[in-house]
């Protein structure tokens, strides 16, 4: 089955295609001709997922998932959330992490989670599936692995942030690779 990840982030592509391996077929959305910036103009990360899922399907006719995912650290009211990937007014990563460390820095907890939502648009049916990982956000950056806030999270039960884990032991435990897990499961019911 061939099916579009409606993402502009290589990162994301590269997690959930190491994840799938040939379980399915990824088609890129260079792959189907899209250079549009996907709209993300929701106050919700499962808002927003569905957006860009939405977008895909109505404007390309091809069946897709997107994914949209935030930090929610617990003593900002869950920001960034869905504001994690401008949370400096940037997508700049350094000041993203930089305004969340300054504005947690005399917070009474660091506890976090990591959110996933995917939308996957099959033959234009819709269904979302949801992956969470919780952890905490350290004072300082560790390790050059991963994207976006992966240095200053450190999930629950490792000694190590998800900067500092090779990508299969990252998609091990985390919120994408939980979302993907429920997806897969629903994709191989169909296919049956
Ligand atoms: P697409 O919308 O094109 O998929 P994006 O980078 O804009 O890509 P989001 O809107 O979902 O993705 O932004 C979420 C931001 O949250 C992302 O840019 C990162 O800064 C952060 N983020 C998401 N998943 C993450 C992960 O697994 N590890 C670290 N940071 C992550």
């Amino acid at each position: 089955m061939e099916l579009c990840f409606a993402t502009n982030n290589q990162h994301k592509l590269d997690e959930v295609a190491a994840w799938l391996g040939d379980l399915f077929t990824l088609k890129t959305l260079r792959d189907i001709g899209c250079t549009d910036e996907l709209p993300e103009t929701t106050n919700s990360i499962s808002g927003n997922s569905r957006q860009k899922a939405d977008y895909v399907w109505t404007h390309f006719g091809v069946s897709c998932f997107a994914d949209d995912s935030g930090l929610e650290a617990e003593a900002l009211n869950g920001e960034p959330g869905v504001n994690s990937a401008h949370y400096s007014g940037s997508r700049d990563t350094a000041r993203n992490i930089q305004k969340l460390l300054t504005n947690l820095s005399s917070a009474g907890s660091r506890r976090a989670r990591f959110v996933t939502v995917f939308t996957l648009v099959l033959h234009g049916v819709e269904h979302q599936f949801e992956g969470i990982v919780e952890g905490q956000i350290l004072e300082e950056p560790r390790g050059n692995g991963g994207f976006g806030y992966d240095p200053v999270f450190l999930p629950d039960g490792s000694d190590r942030t998800f900067a500092e884990m090779s990508m299969v032991e990252k998609n091990a435990i985390s919120h994408r690779s939980r979302a993907l897990a429920k997806m897969v499961a629903y994709l191989k019911e169909q296919v049956k």
